[in-house]
């Protein structure tokens, strides 16, 4: 039997944030880097020996090295069949819905998300479970461990695979079937919404959509769905085509980064009556009409109040999860249908137990994020599918849907604000400050305005009860306004403090107000009580969202 061992070399900085293991593209191509993780992985994930595994990413620069280093560790590491996506191409959710459909025992997701590519970008690598979703902490931090200690990794000396094909070939013992990267996750969409109800309306040329695609994974995903299945406008998918630099753009499906989108969406009467967007790996969505833009935090509301009238969710819905800095107005929504509403840190690891104990339907989050029990992960073209469906059942636009909400729960103002690439020392300390002064704030009034909770957000998992402390620091009003403080887990360079503003506003008369101007008092606070231009240098916030 051949000799596949080959010395480690340990890294000490491979604890995977918010979403996996997030570096510069530079620092995985340092020698073993890559190596040292994936049998970390390996060595934690014992389940993985003699089963399958699924390998894709969403196309950016070192995806294909990437995949054929992973596979050679696969093969050595006595895993029997890997399904890989054709040119190396799955998006996150596709990959999650592989891995639930065909019963492997997990997957590695390789992307940075909505973070830039090119050589000089980032890359990533994520394991899910054989649930199809995040890896939990215990898992995450046993990897990390190991990655710090590991003397050896497995690999063989085979030639790379060709990926650029469909096919089934073998390395050594172990089965590789490089498969369409669309089919079964098209497959499940058509399950889940009405294709024929909306594909009437695009023939009938009421319904015109732009996805933007941000020359990231959803491009092949958007084509196959939006032009070919549901025969929606043939300009429908712009910027279509994957690049290992997603053609030198930032993947982030957001008001500042998804220009060509709003371009078109703005451009007046003949503009398309509805717009989307997704992101490097195709599990983020922003949603547009003409001159519309639909709020995350609203969407997941809007989602939730009329889930029941779309065929996947006729029965209805069991409960709604958010994480903490996503604005309150599914609450709302979860308080007049008397369901469950749970607040959970930020990540999407911390919706699994809760889709898996059937506790919840539908989640959804601030950042661009929403999704159902259908995967484990957040799905970009899902929320897009979900709002065409509801569109064609009532025949109104995305604008109207959204006000008629507004108008029946009331409004909540909302907007974020980053502070990128803080010096990390810089932004522990403005977080530390903010923790010492937070149990002082309870019961002081600021600008007339009671604060009833001043702490930092620990959330104990209703199922298997682990605490998750130090979540962000949140100051809610007696109005319902609410601030809340946390630095972000998936930047690459110094930290990014993100700071959530959101105020509750039920006169349909007051909903017109840009959500700046709205804002503009609470804005004041939070800056003042973080004293963030003085400590970060920074007069103004680097992305406003
Ligand atoms: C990831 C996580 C999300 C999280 C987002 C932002 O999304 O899956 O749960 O909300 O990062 O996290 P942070 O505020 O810590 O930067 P993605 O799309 O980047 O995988």
């Amino acid at each position: 039997m051949k000799n596949n061992s080959k010395p480690a070399k340990p890294y000490f900085d491979q604890k995977p944030g918010t979403s996996g293991l997030r570096k510069k593209v530079t620092v995985f191509q340092q020698p073993g880097y890559l190596h040292n993780f994936v049998q970390s992985t390996f060595n934690t994930a014992s389940n993985l020996k003699g089963n399958l595994l699924i390998l894709g990413g969403d196309g950016r620069f070192y995806n294909s090295q990437a995949i054929q280093i992973i596979l050679k560790i696969a093969a050595a590491n006595g895993v029997k069949h890997v399904m890989v996506g054709e040119n190396g191409l799955l998006s996150t959710p596709a990959v999650s819905h592989l891995i639930r459909k065909y019963n492997a025992a997990g997957g590695f997701i390789l992307s940075a998300s909505h973070n830039p590519g090119g050589p000089e970008g980032d890359f990533g690598i994520k394991f899910n479970i054989s649930n199809g979703g995040h890896a939990p902490t215990s898992f995450t931090d046993t990897v990390f461990e190991t990655s710090k200690t590991l003397s050896h990794f497995q690999m063989t000396d085979d030639a790379d695979i060709p990926l650029d094909k469909q096919q089934t070939c073998y390395m050594g013992e172990m089965k590789i079937d490089v498969i369409d990267s669309v089919q079964d996750y098209a497959e499940l969409m058509e399950h889940l919404f009405d294709f024929p109800r909306i594909k009437q309306l695009f023939k009938s040329g009421v319904l015109s959509m732009c996805f933007d695609a941000m020359h990231a994974v959803t491009g092949p995903y958007a084509k196959e769905i939006f032009e070919k299945r549901l025969s929606a406008n043939n300009d429908a998918v712009i910027n279509g085509i994957p690049k290992e630099d997603f053609a030198g753009g930032h993947p982030d499906p957001n008001l500042a980064h998804a220009t060509d989108l709003l371009n078109k969406l703005n451009a007046g009467p003949a503009a398309p009556v509805f717009g989307a967007a997704s992101d490097g790996d195709g599990d983020r969505n922003m949603i547009l009409g003409q001159n519309f833009f639909v709020n995350p935090s609203d969407s997941l509301a809007i989602m939730t109040a009329n889930a029941h009238l779309l065929p996947g969710y006729k029965m209805g819905i069991r409960g709604v999860a958010r994480s903490l800095p996503t604005s309150r107005a599914v609450d709302k929504v979860a308080e007049s249908m008397g369901i469950e509403c749970y607040e959970t840190p930020t990540g999407w690891k911390f919706f699994g137990n809760l889709l898996d104990d059937k506790r919840i339907t539908l989640c959804g989050e601030e950042s661009f994020g929403s999704g159902s029990d259908h995967i484990r992960e957040k799905d970009g073209l899902w929320a897009v599918l979900f709002w065409l469906n509801l569109i064609a059942v009532k025949k109104q636009s995305i604008e109207e849907i959204t006000r008629s909400h507004w108008q029946h729960f009331g409004r909540h103002y909302y907007t974020r604000h980053d502070y990128e690439a803080i010096d990390s020392d810089i932004a522990n300390e403005l977080m530390q400050k903010l923790r010492e002064k937070s149990d002082s704030l309870t019961g002081k009034k600021l600008s007339g305005q009671k604060i009833i909770i001043s702490d930092d957000f620990s959330y104990t998992d209703p199922v298997d009860k682990s605490i998750t402390k130090n979540q962000g620091i949140r100051i809610i009003f007696e109005n319902e306004s609410r601030i809340v403080y946390r630095l972000s887990g998936t930047g690459t360079e110094g930290a990014t403090l993100r700071i959530y503003i959101e105020k509750y506003e039920t006169n349909p008369e007051h909903h017109n107000i840009e959500t700046q101007t709205a804002l503009a008092d609470l804005i004041t606070i939070a800056n003042e009580i973080s004293a963030v231009k003085t400590l970060s240098g920074k007069q103004v916030p680097d992305v406003i969202t």
